[in-house]
């Protein structure tokens, strides 16, 4: 009787070896660079997840749009074409309205706010990623996105007709508020973008002139603190449950720490880019107070139209950011 039950209990511990040991790869797309900081996040996220499941789960990460371009990232990991997946935030408002809560001009001012901003969003955004088959795993800031231009602006009209680069809808709109003409320039290609004169001037981070050299075509840099929008990394709900209990427990440890992490990066990183640009002959000046009044409004314009085409959501988030208890 020995040999046989001994045979029997093989049989079923090799029918259920290869599952416990198997190996899951999840293949990561994202639309930045290797070398940018959120990318070298996603990174260590990568390493801690596959050393807390023994190897049990890779994290393959495909950076630079190379898998799918960075505002197609969403719908790919929704479609299952790729297991995971990182992007700004606010690229998927099309689907996902509060999505861009993020990125209403002057709303949020410092990362404190954008932490406490964050906390509302949340909630949200978990509940209509799940809706879509997706789990959220972290969102890290951008640091403050300021106005890079290739000439002075001293008031409105500076931008009448300009080719401001946009990123997103929500750039977008700020630029045709501005009067000026929207380019839409991946991250990865600005610098050629300078170099081909398809744009003047741009709000984005110190950190994302840096990154892309800017410094020869873009001569003035304005610290207007214009909002801190979020990348936000993400897996598919189905590849998330394969997992084993402990495997999706490491993953959700790693995500928090990367969060963490990438935080103090972007805000660590968020001095040293600006004087980086001055240092790279960039002038660093501030818009004149008329103008900043006259931006300010149109942040609040902005800020009617999205709240109005949000509704309720929009309310769960901004009556408790306006009125903290
Ligand atoms: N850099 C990215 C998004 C926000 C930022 O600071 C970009 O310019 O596309």
């Amino acid at each position: 009787m020995k040999p046989i039950w001994t045979a029997a209990l093989c049989a079923v511990l090799a029918s259920h070896a290869p599952a416990l040991l198997a190996q899951t790869t999840w293949k990561l797309a994202t639309g930045y660079r290797a070398e940018s900081f959120h990318t070298q996040n996603i990174y260590q996220f990568a390493r801690e997840v596959e050393k807390a499941s023994a190897g049990q789960l890779v994290i393959e990460v495909h950076p630079n749009n190379t898998l799918f371009k960075l505002n197609d990232i969403g719908q790919a990991v929704q479609q299952g074409k790729a297991e995971a997946g990182e992007t700004i935030m606010s690229s998927m408002v099309k689907d996902i309205p509060i999505a861009g809560a993020d990125s209403i001009p002057f709303v949020v001012g410092s990362y404190k706010d954008a932490q406490r901003l964050w906390k509302l969003q949340r909630p949200g955004i978990e509940k209509h990623f799940a809706a879509r088959g997706m789990k959220l795993l972290y969102a890290v800031p951008w640091p403050p996105q300021g106005l890079h231009s290739s000439k002075p602006v001293r008031g409105l009209a500076d931008f009448k007709g300009t080719q401001m680069r946009t990123y997103n809808q929500t750039t977008t709109r700020i630029a045709e508020m501005l009067g000026a003409r929207p380019v839409d320039v991946a991250m990865v290609d600005v610098g050629k973008a300078l170099a081909e004169g398809r744009m003047d001037n741009m709000i984005t981070s110190a950190l994302t002139g840096v990154e892309n050299k800017v410094w020869g075509p873009i001569k003035y840099y304005y610290e207007i603190n214009a909002w801190f929008p979020k990348n936000v990394v993400f897996v598919g709900s189905k590849a998330f449950e394969a997992l084993t209990p402990e495997a999706r427990a490491s993953v959700l440890k790693a995500a928090a720490d990367a969060e963490a992490r990438g935080w103090q990066a972007s805000q660590a990183l968020a001095y040293g880019a600006t004087e980086e640009l001055r240092q790279n002959g960039i002038k660093i000046e501030r818009i004149p107070p008329d103008l900043d009044q006259e931006i300010k409004r149109m942040g609040e314009k902005f800020s009617r139209e999205w709240i109005r085409s949000v509704g309720n959501e929009a309310n769960d988030i901004f009556v408790p950011y306006y009125m903290p208890q």
